[in-house]
């Protein structure tokens, strides 16, 4: 039977790779628990720095799986905690996740990735929330991340009329941190998060939780747990060693306490 999902591991990078090239990656529950194990694993291993997400050449992920999900009812979808229960998984995590995507991230697949802690896209990628030409809504995340990445008024436009936003239009507009040309995306998305696993771990995690933070609080209060956070960073060892290396001109050997 075909892995819907595919892990390898790369040094200190966990690689994800969604694989259902049939149904362009649509996302159902069997991926998402698939990815929800892959992302358990990586975290769960000190070896691991930061997690890379990625599709085929032609797709990210094209969606919720629109079949798996056509027959739901209200009282399914609540019961089961339909995304809820497993896609947030990749929020939670509190290792870096890079979304890799080129072709499309449409709905659901363009709701992962913006779950994921920034996004490389190769310049063949699209992004999109089509869901109302399905006569539904996005469901996971769309209207909320969209707006805090992009601004109201593309949010509203992409939400509202179904179009895509070209790599170059993502980029400008703030979604995607980086366009890559398409055959070279993997491997450098793989050389940024391999430049990020090298650094000192617990410092990656502080970090990524004092930006998230940014999104959560109010400008002072987002100060303030920088600070917090930035003075308790005095206690590591990786920061003794980070600033002795400099003082003494050598390269620092990081040891993740
Ligand atoms: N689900 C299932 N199958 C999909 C799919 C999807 N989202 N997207 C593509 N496929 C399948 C196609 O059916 C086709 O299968 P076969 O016919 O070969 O069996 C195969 O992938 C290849 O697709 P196409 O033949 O259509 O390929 P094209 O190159 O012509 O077009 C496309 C590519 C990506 C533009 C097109 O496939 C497309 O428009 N796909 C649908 C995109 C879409 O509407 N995405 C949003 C899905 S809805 C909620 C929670 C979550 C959500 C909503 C509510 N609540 C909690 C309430 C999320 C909703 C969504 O994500």
């Amino acid at each position: 039977m075909t892995q819907v999902v595919l892990t390898e591991i790369h040094g200190k990078v966990g690689l994800i790779r969604i694989n259902r090239p049939e149904a362009m990656n649509a996302l159902n529950n069997e991926v998402v628990d698939a990815i929800g194990a892959a992302v358990d694993a990586f975290e769960a291993d000190e070896n691991i720095g930061c997690m890379v997400i990625t599709g085929n050449e032609k797709a990210f992920a094209a969606g919720a799986d629109i079949g798996f999900m056509k027959d739901f009812d209200y009282m399914h979808a609540y019961k089961t905690d339909f995304i809820t229960r497993n896609w947030e998984r990749i929020k939670t995590t509190r290792k870096p996740v890079i979304a890799a995507v080129a072709g499309f991230a449409l709905g659901g697949g363009c709701e992962m990735a913006m779950m994921c802690d920034m996004i490389f896209a190769a310049d063949t990628a699209k992004f999109g929330q089509p869901e109302i030409r399905l006569g539904t809504m996005p469901g996971a995340g769309g209207t909320q991340r969209l707006p805090r990445a992009v601004g109201k008024a593309k949010a509203m436009d992409m939400c509202l009329t179904a179009r895509m936003m070209d790599a170059a239009e993502a980029e400008k507009a703030g979604l995607v941190a980086r366009i890559i040309p398409a055959d070279q995306l993997l491997e450098e998305t793989m050389k940024a998060a391999a430049t990020i696993a090298g650094y000192s771990l617990p410092v990656i995690m502080m970090i990524k939780e004092t930006v998230n933070r940014a999104y959560e609080s109010s400008l002072n209060e987002g100060l303030l747990f920088e600070r917090r956070v930035f003075h308790s960073a005095f206690a590591l060892e990786d920061q003794k060693e980070g600033m002795a290396a400099f003082v003494e001109k050598r390269k620092p050997v990081f040891k993740n306490r």
